[in-house]
């Protein structure tokens, strides 16, 4: 406390300061309001140090899973974080955050922020004791050395990270497991993995074009994707296409602020997109609008597609499964062929199905087909890897010597399979699927999972089957979770280790979505205890080698910012046109791009080096080779349920922070009047959503967004509140994921489960 009594004091100040200029913001120009720039003074340089009039500036970036990934540049006042803005040199961040990004000046010092290293009396019982950071580690470190000692190995130490934070060094995390030995890891994604694999049949690749070349666009197809919520800098993209004359459709079985923007609309069944892109196919062939040129000079198996859809579609049969009427199929199928360039995003809320991954590949093929692949303002857009190419340094730590673990090399699977692969091993790390955790901790055996480090991620509320993942903490001897605040995981834990927020360290943050880079760099002394994910790996690995020298090869003094710059390298230079790192101190960078569509040469990264509508990999994965329809999940309840992320929060993040819950006091349900009034459910009640899994106790709102065979609550995490749509979602899996991701999607969108009145 002692080093922090400045910020302290200058804390409540701070925060009534900031949270008018937060309001102010908001109310200025929603989601996209920037501050008045007039009122900052002209920058001077001294020493590294950039002033801006009184204020100390720096370069901050939202490390959240966000397509947006702003730059920020943040304002710092006697040590205090006092406002932040969006950075102006980010042509895509463009001086505005998201409302959620105004809030962050509150995190650091949000009064419910985990402070000290504490322990708790009984999980769940909330009798959290402090501790100090020696007692902390000796506790853990002893658990380890316990392990070690019984099993003979680590296996018994799982690892589960995955969104919470996604700044490079926060590898560190893994590679603070290898460091110990070899353990077990949960691996793969909940996000995006069965798209992944799908555009990697297809394409070779997951590789979207730079998201500002949208205004290049003559028609953009929005499909099972929420920008105006999800990626609210893209919609400034998406408005300049159409005031060039593009026009705008959304595809989503919700009528959501995306939709409503949009200038056709289609409320399509859920998990019934295949069918729709297929009866678009079809009517594209039979019109004769096929791009001939395109698919003879770029692709393979057009001729096997084109006959399964004669053979296989009609669009009568794709407008009886998807609801969309035939006539809106067939002029949207036209207009798309001949408007050049077209465009669809893919969004990852549609392949969160059973048959997700061939959604995506009956979608792709609609771009192919129509020669709308490698074209500035074309493109498949789903995501891309490539400006993600640094050193993972923190994350490539060596097992201590004489480790034992799994037997032989582990089959790396797919390209997101981080454990420190080691070149020549005999052992490997036990390697469970994320998807699954609760059901892989129950199922793990010799040894079992016995304690569990939770980091970036929070298993209770963004895991799947809450009262499976309750019998599997269960079985955990010991759980350890590094957060910053107290949630529902956390609530369920021994020990927590306050760890900084992204203003209190320094890493990298690069984006899935678009092409610019930030650094992020400290701006205040870490609140109270909190330390890094990398000063946490030295903490323990201090304590580990005091204990039983040799135990632990992690280094036990580190800088957070020397390991920072340890992650760069020439690639990530020249791709950035950087002399150093420390170019990004003034500002974020976009990485110089031969062209803004991705596969312009043409030359695409599949066996055949062409567009693929036909794909062997894929056959011999399991799935068909073609894009075919592939039928949707059973529904188990009479309605079906969707769980897909709101405004106010990312997963489990925000909502909780006293700002925002101004914006978004609590959670509903959300239903259609006419479900509503066959249950005798009237707008506020209070309702029982329920299903073979759980229930959830929660106000209703009527809503004609929705259908009326489907009821929606958002995904998220209000503090001080029971609330948790994991009670109603299963880990049934998507159909593909594997192939890249080294573990299967999962169906978060096929659920289902009824709704009564308390
Ligand atoms: N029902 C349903 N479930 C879903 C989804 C859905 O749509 N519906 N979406 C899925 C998707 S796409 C995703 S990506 C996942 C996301 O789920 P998670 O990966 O769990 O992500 P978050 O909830 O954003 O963050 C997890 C935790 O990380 C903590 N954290 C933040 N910064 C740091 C840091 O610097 N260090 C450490 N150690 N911790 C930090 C946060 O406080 C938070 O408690 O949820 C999935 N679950
Ligand atoms: N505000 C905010 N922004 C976020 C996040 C957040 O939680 N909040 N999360 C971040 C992360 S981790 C991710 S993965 C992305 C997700 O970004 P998005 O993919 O945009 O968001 P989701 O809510 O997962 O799903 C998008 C839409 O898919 C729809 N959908 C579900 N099933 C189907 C279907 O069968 N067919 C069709 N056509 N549509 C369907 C849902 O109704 C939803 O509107 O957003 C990122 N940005
Ligand atoms: S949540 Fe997304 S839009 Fe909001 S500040 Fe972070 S990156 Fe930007
Ligand atoms: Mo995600």
């Amino acid at each position: 406390m002692k080093t922090h009594t400045k910020e302290c004091v200058g804390q409540a100040l701070s925060n009534a300061f900031s949270r008018r200029r937060f309001l102010k913001a908001m109310a200025a120009s929603g989601a996209l309001a920037c501050l008045p720039g007039a009122l900052l003074r002209p920058l001077t340089a001294e020493a590294g140090i950039v002033y801006e009039g009184d204020y100390q500036t720096f370069r901050n970036a939202c490390p959240r899973n966000c397509y947006d990934t702003c730059s920020i540049k943040s304002y710092v006042k006697d040590g205090v974080l006092q406002f932040i803005e969006g950075a102006q040199e980010s042509t895509y961040t463009r001086g505005g955050l998201c409302v959620k990004g105004y809030a962050y000046t509150r995190r650091p010092y949000e009064p419910t922020r985990v402070k000290y290293p504490m322990e708790q009396q009984g999980r769940g019982s909330g009798n959290w004791k402090r501790l100090s950071w020696d007692e902390a580690m000796d506790k853990i470190a002893r658990k380890v050395l316990e392990m070690q000692e019984k099993d003979g190995n680590l296996l018994g130490l799982g690892m589960t990270k995955y969104s919470g934070n996604f700044g490079i060094t926060n590898y560190v995390v893994e590679g603070m497991m290898s460091s110990l030995g070899y353990t077990t890891r949960f691996t793969g994604t909940p996000c995006w993995p069965a798209g992944i694999d799908a555009q990697n049949y297809d394409l070779g690749n997951m590789w979207c074009n730079d998201p500002e070349d949208f205004p290049d666009a003559r028609y953009v197809i929005l499909w099972g994707v929420n920008p105006a919520w999800c990626s609210v800098h893209s919609m400034k993209y998406i408005y300049a296409a159409r005031d060039r004359g593009a026009k705008i459709v959304a595809i989503d079985p919700v009528m959501t602020q995306t939709a409503a923007k949009a200038d056709e609309y289609w409320q399509v069944k859920t998990s019934a997109d295949g069918a729709l892109a297929l009866g678009m196919a079809r009517h594209i062939l039979d019109q004769g609008l096929v791009d001939r040129d395109w698919v003879d000079n770029n692709s393979v198996g057009f001729e096997e597609f084109a006959s399964y859809l004669r053979n296989n579609v009609t669009v009568d049969w794709a407008a009886e499964l998807s609801g969309v009427p035939a006539e809106r199929i067939k002029a949207v199928a036209e207009e798309f062929a001949t408007a050049k360039p077209a465009t669809i995003w893919i969004g990852y809320g549609m392949q969160r199905h059973v048959n997700g991954g061939a959604t995506v590949r009956a979608v792709d093929a609609l771009v192919a087909m129509t020669g709308n692949v490698g074209k500035v303002g074309g493109g498949a857009r789903y995501g891309h890897l490539q400006t993600w190419g640094f050193n993972y340094h923190a994350m490539l730590q060596k097992q201590p010597e004489g480790a034992k673990g799994v037997p032989g090399k582990t089959e790396v699977k797919g390209d997101f399979h981080f454990t420190g692969d080691q070149g020549e091993v005999s052992y490997s790390d036990r390697i469970l699927n994320i998807n699954k955790t609760a059901q892989e901790i129950l199922d793990a055996q010799d040894p079992p999972v016995r304690m569990l480090w939770v980091s970036c991620k929070n298993p209770f509320s963004q895991d799947f089957d809450r009262n499976k993942m309750q019998k599997a903490f269960d079985k955990l001897e010991m759980v350890v979770t590094v957060d910053n605040f107290f949630n529902q995981t956390v609530e369920q834990s021994d020990i927590v280790l306050p760890v900084t927020t992204l203003f209190e360290e320094w890493t990298i943050n690069a984006s899935y979505w678009h092409y610019w880079l930030s650094i992020n760099e400290q701006a205040i002394k870490p609140m109270y205890e909190a330390k890094s994910n990398i000063e946490i790996a030295a903490a323990l690995s201090k304590k580990m080698n005091e204990l039983s020298p040799g135990s632990c090869t992690f280094p036990t003094e580190v800088d957070t910012k020397e390991w920072m710059v340890k992650e760069f390298n020439q690639n990530i230079y020249d791709q950035f046109g950087l002399e150093s790192w420390e170019d990004l101190r003034e500002g974020p960078r976009k990485m110089k791009l031969a062209s803004s569509a991705s596969w312009s040469t043409l030359e695409f990264g599949t066996p055949s080096k062409k567009y693929e509508f036909k794909s062997e990999l894929c056959a011999e994965h399991g799935h068909k080779a073609l894009p075919e329809w592939k039928e949707p999940r059973e529904p188990n309840a009479k309605l079906r349920l969707l769980t897909p992320h709101t405004k106010f929060a990312i997963h489990s993040q925000f909502n909780n922070i006293d700002w925002m819950q101004e914006f978004n006091p609590r959670p509903y349900v959300y239903l259609n009047p006419q479900t509503a009034s066959e249950r005798g459910i009237d707008d506020g009640d209070t309702v029982r959503v329920f299903n073979d899994l759980g229930e959830v106790t929660i106000q209703a709102k009527l809503t004609s967004i929705l259908p009326a065979d489907t009821i929606m609550m958002y995904e998220a995490w209000f503090h001080a509140n029971p609330y948790n749509c994991q009670n109603l979602v299963d880990d049934t899996a998507a159909d593909m994921g594997s192939y890249k991701t080294g573990q299967p999607g999962v169906a978060i969108h096929d659920q289902f489960a009824d709704v009564a009145r308390v």
